[in-house]
């Protein structure tokens, strides 16, 4: 009886040095590109529209991983207000994370629900949190490759996404500020895990969509974010900076943020007795960033924040007949 139980059990423990030791096989067998390459297929087939990898390297000394403890992350203010803000303005890098790889998922514009903030977050970075979660699975059970799962807020542990982007070679930042693609323009949404052993990096990509083009995003925008220099390139140390050259300010693109969501709560009916703790929860809710309001109530209401900018570049759209 004793042998039957503890059989399996030893059984278990060959199987599984077994499967380590084939993983282990495997990867010695793979060279750094060809570990990136299959990275890259399967997140394509789980989903992902785009797939790239970059260097941690790259990315420590990349304009907004450096900019972003200069200035702090204050959404109010242009630089940071006390010293507190400056601190958590600093990325967490793991010690042993040598590469990032970025999905991306296209967000069409006939498909705006996907960008709707519920109050969960949105549909679109749920579909994003599952795919990643998935390969991250993926990698670990085939490879002996451990994943960082990254979330979306930098303040909770994340990267820069849009200098990952970039790095991997998955497009370029526009004149926006958003990272443009060449197939889906900027209406795609990001999202990382990092790798603990070298997956060769994918970019980065000789793009520049704004060349000759009359800048719609910039003229599209409702709060006149482009319009200031808001950052200077001698004050910072660096020439690389928000809208490329310093002029796109996130304090007039936040307060349109905030209108948005005062839309959203103006949408619920005004008899009803719920809509001022309505209007607190979202409060609350994007106060923290990571509370689900109220438990499990249902939602009464959906944010859908500005894409203005987004929604008025051409690059990636089918051509008109
Ligand atoms: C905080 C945040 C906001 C804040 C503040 C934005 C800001 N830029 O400061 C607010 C709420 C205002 C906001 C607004 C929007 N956001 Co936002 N936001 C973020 C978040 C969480 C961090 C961004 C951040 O703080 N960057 C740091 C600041 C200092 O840098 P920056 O202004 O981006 O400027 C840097 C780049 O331009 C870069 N850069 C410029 N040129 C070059 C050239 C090269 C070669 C490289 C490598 C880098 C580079 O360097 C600058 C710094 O020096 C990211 C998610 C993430 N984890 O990255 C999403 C993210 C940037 N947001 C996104 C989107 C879509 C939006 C909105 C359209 C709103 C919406 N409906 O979702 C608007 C667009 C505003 C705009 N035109 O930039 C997407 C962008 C997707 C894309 N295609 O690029 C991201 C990546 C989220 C995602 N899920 O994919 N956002
Ligand atoms: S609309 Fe698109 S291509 Fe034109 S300047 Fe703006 S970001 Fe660049
Ligand atoms: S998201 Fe809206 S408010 Fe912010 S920069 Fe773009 S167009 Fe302007």
């Amino acid at each position: 009886m004793k042998m039957l139980t503890i059989a399996p059990a030893i059984f278990g423990l060959y199987e599984c040095q077994d499967m380590s030791y084939e993983r282990s096989k495997k990867l010695n067998m793979l060279s750094s590109s060809e570990l990136t390459r299959k990275i890259i297929d399967k997140a394509k087939s789980l989903g992902a529209s785009l797939a790239g990898v970059a260097s941690i390297e790259s990315l420590k000394n990349s304009p907004s991983h450096k900019l972003y403890p200069k200035i702090g992350m204050n959404l109010n203010e242009h630089f940071a207000d006390t010293k507190e803000d400056l601190n958590i303005a600093n990325v967490f890098w793991p010690a042993d994370a040598v590469s990032a790889v970025v999905i991306g998922i296209e967000h069409k514009a006939e498909e705006a629900h996907l960008d709707w903030w519920d109050g969960k977050g949105t549909p679109g970075n749920r579909i994003l949190i599952k795919t990643n979660n998935t390969l991250s699975e993926w990698i670990e059970n085939t490879f002996p490759v451990k994943t960082y799962n990254l979330p979306y807020f930098v303040e909770k542990g994340g990267i820069f996404l849009k200098d990952a982007a970039v790095i991997a070679g998955l497009g370029y930042i526009g004149k926006n500020n958003l990272v443009i693609t060449p197939e889906y323009g900027p209406r795609i949404r990001f999202r990382a895990l990092l790798l603990n052993k070298k997956a060769t990096s994918t970019g980065p990509l000789e793009f520049n969509p704004c060349e000759n083009c009359g800048q719609p995003c910039r003229k599209a925008c409702p709060a006149n974010a482009f319009q200031t220099t808001v950052y200077s390139a001698k004050d910072l140390g660096q020439s690389i900076l928000p809208g490329i050259n310093g002029t796109y300010d996130r304090v007039s693109c936040n307060i349109k943020m905030d209108k948005d969501i005062d839309e959203a709560a103006m949408m619920i009916p005004a008899h009803d007795k719920n809509q001022q703790e309505i209007r607190q929860l979202i409060e609350e809710f994007e106060k923290s960033h990571i509370k689900t309001p109220n438990g499990d109530q249902p939602f009464k209401y959906c944010v859908k924040y500005c894409r203005k900018c987004e929604l008025s570049c051409p690059v990636g759209l089918p051509a008109r007949p």
